[in-house]
Protein backbone atom coordinates (compact mmCIF):
# COMPACT_ATOMS: atom_id res chain seq x y z
CA UNK A 1 0.00 0.00 0.00
CA UNK A 2 1.36 3.46 -0.99
CA UNK A 3 1.97 6.01 1.88
CA UNK A 4 -0.91 8.35 3.25
CA UNK A 5 -1.50 11.44 4.36
CA UNK A 6 -5.01 10.41 4.97
CA UNK A 7 -7.87 11.84 6.58
CA UNK A 8 -10.77 9.85 7.45
CA UNK A 9 -13.82 11.03 9.66
CA UNK A 10 -16.38 8.36 10.90
CA UNK A 11 -19.56 9.61 12.03
CA UNK A 12 -21.39 8.28 15.01
CA UNK A 13 -19.13 6.75 17.85
CA UNK A 14 -21.61 4.13 18.54
CA UNK A 15 -20.61 0.48 17.93
CA UNK A 16 -19.75 0.44 14.31
CA UNK A 17 -18.42 3.70 14.61
CA UNK A 18 -16.12 3.64 17.76
CA UNK A 19 -14.84 -0.04 16.28
CA UNK A 20 -14.19 1.29 12.85
CA UNK A 21 -11.99 4.56 14.26
CA UNK A 22 -10.15 1.98 16.63
CA UNK A 23 -9.50 -0.30 13.39
CA UNK A 24 -8.65 2.98 11.08
CA UNK A 25 -6.60 4.59 13.66
CA UNK A 26 -4.50 1.34 14.89
CA UNK A 27 -3.50 0.31 11.44
CA UNK A 28 -1.89 3.59 11.00
CA UNK A 29 -3.91 4.58 7.47
CA UNK A 30 -5.18 7.74 8.57
CA UNK A 31 -5.84 10.36 10.85
CA UNK A 32 -9.13 9.56 12.37
CA UNK A 33 -12.00 11.90 13.39
CA UNK A 34 -14.64 10.20 15.23
CA UNK A 35 -18.08 12.53 15.62
CA UNK A 36 -21.47 11.74 17.75
CA UNK A 37 -24.38 13.96 18.69
CA UNK A 38 -23.83 13.21 22.03
CA UNK A 39 -21.65 15.28 23.88
CA UNK A 40 -18.43 14.09 24.90
CA UNK A 41 -19.23 10.04 23.74
CA UNK A 42 -16.49 10.48 21.02
CA UNK A 43 -14.04 12.50 22.92
CA UNK A 44 -14.15 10.23 25.44
CA UNK A 45 -13.64 7.35 22.87
CA UNK A 46 -10.83 9.10 21.00
CA UNK A 47 -8.76 9.96 24.20
CA UNK A 48 -9.13 6.43 25.39
CA UNK A 49 -7.91 5.14 21.73
CA UNK A 50 -4.97 7.74 22.06
CA UNK A 51 -3.56 6.16 25.21
CA UNK A 52 -3.15 2.95 23.43
CA UNK A 53 -1.58 4.22 20.75
CA UNK A 54 1.67 3.97 22.18
CA UNK A 55 1.05 0.23 22.19
CA UNK A 56 -0.54 -0.47 19.35
CA UNK A 57 2.10 1.66 17.64
CA UNK A 58 0.54 4.58 15.43
CA UNK A 59 2.19 7.89 14.83
CA UNK A 60 -1.70 8.73 13.68
CA UNK A 61 -3.49 11.15 15.34
CA UNK A 62 -7.43 10.61 16.55
CA UNK A 63 -10.03 13.34 17.82
CA UNK A 64 -12.95 13.06 19.26
CA UNK A 65 -15.59 15.61 18.63
CA UNK A 66 -19.46 16.79 18.41
CA UNK A 67 -18.13 19.95 16.06
CA UNK A 68 -18.66 19.18 12.26
CA UNK A 69 -15.70 21.85 11.76
CA UNK A 70 -13.11 19.13 12.74
CA UNK A 71 -14.13 16.71 9.44
CA UNK A 72 -12.92 19.92 7.10
CA UNK A 73 -10.73 18.41 4.74
CA UNK A 74 -11.74 14.76 5.07
CA UNK A 75 -11.03 12.06 2.17
CA UNK A 76 -13.24 9.91 3.33
CA UNK A 77 -16.59 10.77 5.76
CA UNK A 78 -18.14 6.92 6.75
CA UNK A 79 -21.74 7.42 8.30
CA UNK A 80 -22.67 5.18 11.09
CA UNK A 81 -25.28 7.53 12.61
CA UNK A 82 -28.29 6.29 13.34
CA UNK A 83 -30.58 3.39 15.78
CA UNK A 84 -29.10 -0.21 14.84
CA UNK A 85 -32.05 -2.98 14.88
CA UNK A 86 -34.03 -4.49 17.84
CA UNK A 87 -34.62 -8.48 18.06
CA UNK A 88 -37.63 -9.31 15.77
CA UNK A 89 -37.08 -5.92 13.63
CA UNK A 90 -35.88 -5.96 9.93
CA UNK A 91 -33.71 -3.29 8.59
CA UNK A 92 -36.33 -1.58 6.86
CA UNK A 93 -38.20 -0.79 10.03
CA UNK A 94 -35.39 1.88 10.93
CA UNK A 95 -36.84 3.90 7.41
CA UNK A 96 -37.76 7.05 9.02
CA UNK A 97 -35.88 7.50 12.18
CA UNK A 98 -32.65 6.78 10.10
CA UNK A 99 -33.51 8.39 6.82
CA UNK A 100 -33.85 11.95 8.84
CA UNK A 101 -30.62 11.26 10.91
CA UNK A 102 -28.86 10.52 7.52
CA UNK A 103 -30.38 13.60 5.41
CA UNK A 104 -29.15 16.02 8.20
CA UNK A 105 -25.90 14.41 8.43
CA UNK A 106 -25.21 14.40 4.66
CA UNK A 107 -26.47 17.98 4.89
CA UNK A 108 -23.52 18.86 7.28
CA UNK A 109 -20.44 16.47 5.11
CA UNK A 110 -21.77 18.71 1.94
CA UNK A 111 -21.03 21.74 4.17
CA UNK A 112 -17.45 21.02 5.83
CA UNK A 113 -16.65 17.80 3.37
CA UNK A 114 -17.47 18.71 0.28
CA UNK A 115 -14.54 16.97 -1.55
CA UNK A 116 -15.04 13.82 0.51
CA UNK A 117 -15.70 10.67 -0.44
CA UNK A 118 -18.94 9.43 1.32
CA UNK A 119 -19.73 5.46 2.76
CA UNK A 120 -22.64 4.69 4.27
CA UNK A 121 -22.99 1.96 6.82
CA UNK A 122 -26.57 3.40 8.53
CA UNK A 123 -29.52 0.52 7.94
CA UNK A 124 -31.37 0.05 5.85
CA UNK A 125 -28.32 0.42 3.79
CA UNK A 126 -29.35 0.74 0.00
CA UNK A 127 -32.24 3.41 1.03
CA UNK A 128 -30.16 5.46 3.10
CA UNK A 129 -27.34 5.22 0.40
CA UNK A 130 -30.17 6.79 -2.09
CA UNK A 131 -30.65 9.44 0.43
CA UNK A 132 -27.04 10.14 1.09
CA UNK A 133 -26.11 10.63 -2.58
CA UNK A 134 -29.56 13.01 -3.47
CA UNK A 135 -28.75 14.57 0.00
CA UNK A 136 -25.31 15.75 -0.60
CA UNK A 137 -25.36 16.25 -3.93
CA UNK A 138 -22.16 14.55 -4.51
CA UNK A 139 -21.00 13.32 -7.90
CA UNK A 140 -22.26 9.50 -7.75
CA UNK A 141 -18.20 8.00 -7.60
CA UNK A 142 -17.66 9.40 -4.04
CA UNK A 143 -21.32 7.59 -1.95
CA UNK A 144 -21.06 4.17 -1.79
CA UNK A 145 -22.67 2.09 1.01
CA UNK A 146 -21.34 -0.86 2.67
CA UNK A 147 -23.17 -4.12 2.27
CA UNK A 148 -21.78 -6.70 0.03
CA UNK A 149 -18.41 -6.47 1.53
CA UNK A 150 -19.80 -7.98 4.83
CA UNK A 151 -22.31 -10.05 2.97
CA UNK A 152 -20.15 -11.24 1.11
CA UNK A 153 -17.59 -11.72 3.57
CA UNK A 154 -20.47 -13.57 6.08
CA UNK A 155 -20.46 -15.95 3.00
CA UNK A 156 -17.23 -16.84 2.68
CA UNK A 157 -16.87 -17.56 6.42
CA UNK A 158 -19.75 -19.81 6.27
CA UNK A 159 -18.35 -21.77 3.22
CA UNK A 160 -14.57 -22.28 4.56
CA UNK A 161 -16.57 -23.66 7.90
CA UNK A 162 -18.45 -26.03 5.97
CA UNK A 163 -15.50 -27.49 3.36
CA UNK A 164 -12.71 -26.48 5.98
CA UNK A 165 -10.46 -24.72 3.88
CA UNK A 166 -8.69 -21.80 3.84
CA UNK A 167 -10.88 -18.99 3.81
CA UNK A 168 -8.70 -16.71 1.57
CA UNK A 169 -9.34 -19.41 -1.09
CA UNK A 170 -12.96 -18.60 -1.29
CA UNK A 171 -14.04 -15.74 -3.97
CA UNK A 172 -17.79 -14.35 -4.67
CA UNK A 173 -19.80 -11.59 -5.33
CA UNK A 174 -23.17 -10.98 -2.89
CA UNK A 175 -25.23 -8.49 -4.98
CA UNK A 176 -28.35 -6.53 -4.26
CA UNK A 177 -30.11 -5.04 -1.28
CA UNK A 178 -28.40 -5.43 1.95
CA UNK A 179 -31.75 -7.60 3.12
CA UNK A 180 -33.71 -10.32 3.16
CA UNK A 181 -33.52 -10.24 -0.84
CA UNK A 182 -29.65 -9.91 -0.84
CA UNK A 183 -28.30 -11.95 -3.90
CA UNK A 184 -24.89 -14.40 -3.29
CA UNK A 185 -23.80 -15.05 -7.04
CA UNK A 186 -23.63 -18.64 -6.70
CA UNK A 187 -22.33 -18.84 -10.63
CA UNK A 188 -19.82 -16.33 -9.75
CA UNK A 189 -18.61 -18.40 -6.48
CA UNK A 190 -14.85 -20.23 -6.52
CA UNK A 191 -13.42 -22.50 -3.79
CA UNK A 192 -9.87 -23.02 -4.99
CA UNK A 193 -10.80 -21.99 -8.63
CA UNK A 194 -13.58 -24.82 -8.78
CA UNK A 195 -17.16 -23.50 -8.92
CA UNK A 196 -18.58 -23.84 -5.59
CA UNK A 197 -21.51 -26.23 -7.15
CA UNK A 198 -18.90 -28.75 -8.34
CA UNK A 199 -18.01 -28.67 -4.38
CA UNK A 200 -20.92 -28.44 -2.53
CA UNK A 201 -25.00 -30.13 -3.37
CA UNK A 202 -27.19 -27.21 -4.44
CA UNK A 203 -29.46 -28.13 -0.56
CA UNK A 204 -26.43 -27.19 1.33
CA UNK A 205 -25.59 -24.21 -0.73
CA UNK A 206 -29.15 -23.48 -0.08
CA UNK A 207 -29.04 -23.65 3.21
CA UNK A 208 -25.64 -21.68 3.59
CA UNK A 209 -27.24 -18.84 1.55
CA UNK A 210 -30.01 -18.58 4.31
CA UNK A 211 -27.68 -18.99 7.00
CA UNK A 212 -25.50 -15.67 5.18
CA UNK A 213 -28.70 -13.55 4.69
CA UNK A 214 -29.68 -14.70 8.29
CA UNK A 215 -26.61 -13.67 9.92
CA UNK A 216 -27.23 -10.24 10.63
CA UNK A 217 -30.66 -10.98 12.63
CA UNK A 218 -29.00 -14.15 14.41
CA UNK A 219 -26.48 -11.59 15.86
CA UNK A 220 -28.94 -9.28 16.73
CA UNK A 221 -31.22 -11.69 18.77
CA UNK A 222 -27.97 -13.35 20.31
CA UNK A 223 -26.75 -9.80 21.75
CA UNK A 224 -30.20 -8.70 22.89
CA UNK A 225 -29.41 -5.00 22.24
CA UNK A 226 -27.49 -4.24 19.03
CA UNK A 227 -26.66 -5.35 15.89
CA UNK A 228 -23.18 -6.60 14.52
CA UNK A 229 -19.98 -4.24 14.35
CA UNK A 230 -16.38 -6.14 14.07
CA UNK A 231 -17.36 -7.46 10.76
CA UNK A 232 -19.25 -4.33 9.55
CA UNK A 233 -16.40 -2.27 10.35
CA UNK A 234 -13.67 -4.97 9.16
CA UNK A 235 -15.97 -4.37 5.92
CA UNK A 236 -15.33 -1.12 5.76
CA UNK A 237 -12.21 -1.09 6.47
CA UNK A 238 -11.73 -3.26 3.57
CA UNK A 239 -13.27 -0.66 1.04
CA UNK A 240 -11.04 2.00 2.38
CA UNK A 241 -8.21 -0.22 1.81
CA UNK A 242 -9.73 -0.86 -1.53
CA UNK A 243 -9.69 3.51 -2.09
CA UNK A 244 -6.03 3.69 -0.67
CA UNK A 245 -4.43 1.34 -2.78
CA UNK A 246 -5.90 3.37 -5.87
CA UNK A 247 -5.36 0.30 -8.04
CA UNK A 248 -8.64 -0.34 -9.09
CA UNK A 249 -9.50 -3.29 -6.58
CA UNK A 250 -12.96 -4.36 -7.04
CA UNK A 251 -15.45 -4.81 -3.64
CA UNK A 252 -19.26 -5.48 -4.20
CA UNK A 253 -20.82 -1.71 -2.37
CA UNK A 254 -24.07 -0.15 -2.73
CA UNK A 255 -23.84 2.41 -5.63
CA UNK A 256 -26.53 4.76 -7.64
CA UNK A 257 -27.21 2.87 -10.47
CA UNK A 258 -27.30 4.75 -14.03
CA UNK A 259 -28.42 1.86 -16.41
CA UNK A 260 -25.61 -0.79 -15.24
CA UNK A 261 -27.61 -4.12 -14.45
CA UNK A 262 -30.53 -2.79 -16.63
CA UNK A 263 -31.21 -0.26 -13.60
CA UNK A 264 -31.89 3.44 -13.25
CA UNK A 265 -32.04 5.56 -10.23
CA UNK A 266 -31.52 3.09 -7.47
CA UNK A 267 -28.55 2.41 -5.28
CA UNK A 268 -28.08 -1.16 -5.09
CA UNK A 269 -25.08 -3.49 -4.18
CA UNK A 270 -22.78 -4.16 -7.45
CA UNK A 271 -18.98 -5.18 -7.83
CA UNK A 272 -17.40 -1.58 -7.90
CA UNK A 273 -13.51 -1.07 -8.98
CA UNK A 274 -11.86 1.72 -6.50
CA UNK A 275 -9.35 4.02 -6.17
CA UNK A 276 -8.61 7.56 -4.51
CA UNK A 277 -11.64 8.94 -6.52
CA UNK A 278 -14.36 6.54 -5.17
CA UNK A 279 -15.77 4.59 -7.71
CA UNK A 280 -14.26 4.36 -10.91
CA UNK A 281 -16.49 1.96 -12.73
CA UNK A 282 -18.67 -1.17 -12.41
CA UNK A 283 -17.71 -4.31 -13.28
CA UNK A 284 -20.43 -6.05 -15.34
CA UNK A 285 -20.78 -10.05 -13.99
CA UNK A 286 -22.35 -12.32 -16.13
CA UNK A 287 -24.93 -13.78 -13.96
CA UNK A 288 -27.15 -16.81 -14.23
CA UNK A 289 -31.18 -16.50 -15.62
CA UNK A 290 -31.95 -17.14 -11.97
CA UNK A 291 -29.78 -14.43 -10.40
CA UNK A 292 -30.82 -11.98 -12.98
CA UNK A 293 -34.34 -12.74 -11.55
CA UNK A 294 -33.73 -12.67 -7.58
CA UNK A 295 -31.65 -9.39 -8.54
CA UNK A 296 -34.73 -7.80 -10.20
CA UNK A 297 -36.84 -8.69 -7.62
CA UNK A 298 -34.51 -7.11 -4.93
CA UNK A 299 -34.65 -3.82 -7.16
CA UNK A 300 -38.23 -3.70 -6.48
CA UNK A 301 -37.82 -4.40 -2.74
CA UNK A 302 -35.30 -1.00 -2.35
CA UNK A 303 -37.61 0.94 -4.78
CA UNK A 304 -40.86 0.01 -2.96
CA UNK A 305 -38.72 1.77 0.61
CA UNK A 306 -36.86 4.63 -2.12
CA UNK A 307 -40.76 5.25 -1.65
CA UNK A 308 -41.06 5.81 1.39
CA UNK A 309 -38.51 8.29 1.84
O1 LIG B 1 -23.94 -3.80 6.92
C1 LIG B 1 -24.25 -2.72 7.34
N1 LIG B 1 -24.34 -1.70 6.52
C2 LIG B 1 -24.52 -2.55 8.78
C3 LIG B 1 -25.33 -1.43 9.18
C4 LIG B 1 -23.96 -3.42 9.73
C5 LIG B 1 -24.10 -3.15 11.07
C6 LIG B 1 -24.82 -1.99 11.57
N2 LIG B 1 -25.55 -1.31 10.57
C7 LIG B 1 -26.25 -0.07 10.93
O2 LIG B 1 -25.31 0.93 11.32
C8 LIG B 1 -27.18 -0.17 12.11
O3 LIG B 1 -28.40 -0.77 11.73
C9 LIG B 1 -27.33 1.29 12.45
O4 LIG B 1 -28.28 1.91 11.59
C10 LIG B 1 -25.95 1.86 12.18
C11 LIG B 1 -25.11 2.07 13.44
O5 LIG B 1 -25.04 0.88 14.18
P1 LIG B 1 -24.35 0.85 15.62
O6 LIG B 1 -24.40 -0.55 16.08
O7 LIG B 1 -23.04 1.55 15.57
O8 LIG B 1 -25.40 1.73 16.46
P2 LIG B 1 -25.13 2.49 17.85
O9 LIG B 1 -24.15 1.74 18.68
O10 LIG B 1 -26.48 2.79 18.44
O11 LIG B 1 -24.44 3.86 17.43
C12 LIG B 1 -25.09 4.83 16.67
C13 LIG B 1 -24.48 6.15 17.09
C14 LIG B 1 -24.82 6.57 18.53
O12 LIG B 1 -23.63 6.81 19.25
C15 LIG B 1 -25.64 7.84 18.34
O13 LIG B 1 -25.46 8.79 19.40
C16 LIG B 1 -25.14 8.35 17.02
O14 LIG B 1 -25.00 7.18 16.22
N3 LIG B 1 -26.00 9.31 16.35
C17 LIG B 1 -25.53 10.38 15.71
N4 LIG B 1 -24.29 10.82 15.49
C18 LIG B 1 -24.13 11.97 14.80
N5 LIG B 1 -25.18 12.67 14.28
C19 LIG B 1 -26.44 12.25 14.47
N6 LIG B 1 -27.47 12.97 13.96
C20 LIG B 1 -26.67 11.07 15.21
N7 LIG B 1 -27.78 10.38 15.58
C21 LIG B 1 -27.35 9.30 16.26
Amino acid sequence: MKPSLYKISVIGAGAVGATLAQRLFESGFADVVLLDVVKNIARGKALDLMDAAPIMGTEKSIVGTDDYKDIRDSDIVVITAGLPRKPGMTREDLISKNAAIVKDVSSKIKIHAPEAIVIVVTNPLDIMTYLAYKATGFNRNRVVGMAGALDGSRFIALIADELKVRRDLIKTYVMGSHGDTMVPIISQTFVNGRLLSSVIPKDKIESIVKRTCDRGAEIVSLLGTGSAYYSPSAAVLKMVKAMMDDAGDVVTASFYLNGEYGLKDICMGVPCRFDRRGVIDVMKLELSNEEKELFSRSAVAVKSSIDLI
